[in-house]
């Protein structure tokens, strides 16, 4: 289905931006630049706006949000916006009890540990967030009216990681009790999973359509599990969130030839089962920074776009330091068809501003 006219990419305003045909592939002249995290704490600007406000408050309020999501591409110059929300926003849109707790993250009023709580929280129809996501549609919109030619990545939580939150009810390490109930009630995880898989592809989509020019969904705890556990448990409901944006297309400029929204998709310590990710129906695989760029690369056989992967504890390291390590994650992603320059994970709050902007700077000199 093709997208809207009026979607950046269908109106020819970021269909050949040098991401999007990174994404696609096709490596630009410059190697495109953005990082996991820009938006938020690590700005100044952003800690002002936030005062008395809480998380997902901002995130439910279109002029906040949209502000959140534009501040670091004007301060940094970089070649994406990405959408500030949360992966949890639309577990709250339907009525899940879930806040933010800032220096810690999602927390639940509930952790959904037993075959009745997951039957309990997966009566709630998902069909239902369709009516909740205004907030969101309208964020996304009045946004890409500002970016014009700067694309807008739209992004969900993969189920694992937003499971890991429902069970464990809050931040967790290895995510023990969710990877326990994959084996010891097998027939509620799926229920699980296939639930959030619905809630999550929605909110997805709605940024799709809204005017996002990319979907990344972020599977962030996907590290954990084992390729067995991944394949058998996890990876048939990320497959099906992809479902809701693998249909969206565009027609390039060239007016006949119509390409598909890419998708990419990301996780933690997922060297083990990149293709895996990839297998689930990605364009894009972000590669965190405990793999090698080259050897991820090889790992999907040297034929995918790939994302990262510069590690974020760099950032505060003496410029030298950092700079010879950004050149060699870009010599490193040469490898692939096409690279992304970003990071193997977020931004780190205590990051100076300056330093990012510096990182641009030197990867579009590249
Ligand atoms: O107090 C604050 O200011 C809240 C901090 C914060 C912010 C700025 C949270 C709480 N979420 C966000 C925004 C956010 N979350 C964005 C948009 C901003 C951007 O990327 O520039 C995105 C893409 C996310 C996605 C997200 N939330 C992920 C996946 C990405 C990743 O970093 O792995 C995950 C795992 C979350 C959960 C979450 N939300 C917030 C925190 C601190 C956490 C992680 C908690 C944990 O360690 O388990």
């Amino acid at each position: 289905m093709l997208v809207p006219t009026t979607h950046p990419l269908q109106a020819g305003l970021t269909a050949e931006s040098t991401l999007i045909s990174a994404y696609r592939g096709i490596r630009p002249a410059t190697t495109p630049v953005w990082f996991m995290r820009q938006a938020g704490r690590s700005l100044p600007e952003y800690r002002e706006l936030r005062v008395g406000t809480e998380m997902l408050q901002a995130c439910l309020t279109p002029e906040l949000a949209s502000e959140i999501t534009l501040q670091p591409v004007r301060r940094h110059a970089v070649d994406a916006g990405i959408f500030f929300s949360d992966i949890v926003v639309p577990l709250k849109l339907v009525g899940v009890d879930v806040s933010i707790v800032p220096g810690r993250g999602p927390v639940m009023g509930k952790a959904v540990r037993t075959a009745a709580d997951v039957a309990e929280l997966v009566a709630n129809d998902p069909a239902q967030l369709d009516s909740a996501l205004g907030p969101i549609i309208d964020a996304v919109a009045r946004t890409v009216a500002e970016l014009g030619t700067t694309p807008l990545i739209g992004f969900a939580g993969a189920p694992f990681t937003l499971a890991a939150y429902l069970v464990e009810g809050g931040p967790s390490k290895d995510h023990i009790r969710a990877r326990t109930m994959m084996h010891s009630d097998p027939e509620s995880w799926a229920a699980l999973m296939a639930w959030t898989a619905e809630i999550t592809g929605r909110f997805l989509r709605a940024q799709v359509l809204a005017g996002a020019s990319a979907a990344q969904l972020f599977d962030s705890w996907a590290g954990s599990l084992s390729p067995d556990d991944y394949a058998r448990h996890v990876a048939p409901a990320s497959a099906r969130v992809l479902e809701f944006v693998r249909d969206l297309t565009f027609t390039l400029p060239d007016g006949t030839t119509e390409a598909r929204v890419p998708v990419v998709h990301f996780g933690v310590g997922t060297g083990e089962i990149l293709p895996q990710m990839r297998d689930v129906g990605a364009d894009v695989v972000g590669i965190d920074y405990r793999t090698r760029l080259d050897e991820g690369i090889r790992r999907l056989g040297g034929n995918v776009p790939v994302q990262g992967n510069i590690d974020p504890a760099m950032l505060a390291a003496p410029w030298a330091v950092l700079e010879a390590h950004v050149r060699e994650v870009h010599r490193r992603g040469l490898d692939a068809p096409a690279h992304v320059m970003n990071l193997g994970h977020g931004v780190p709050p205590e990051t100076d501003p300056a330093v990012l902007t510096r990182v641009v700077e030197l990867v579009h000199s590249l």
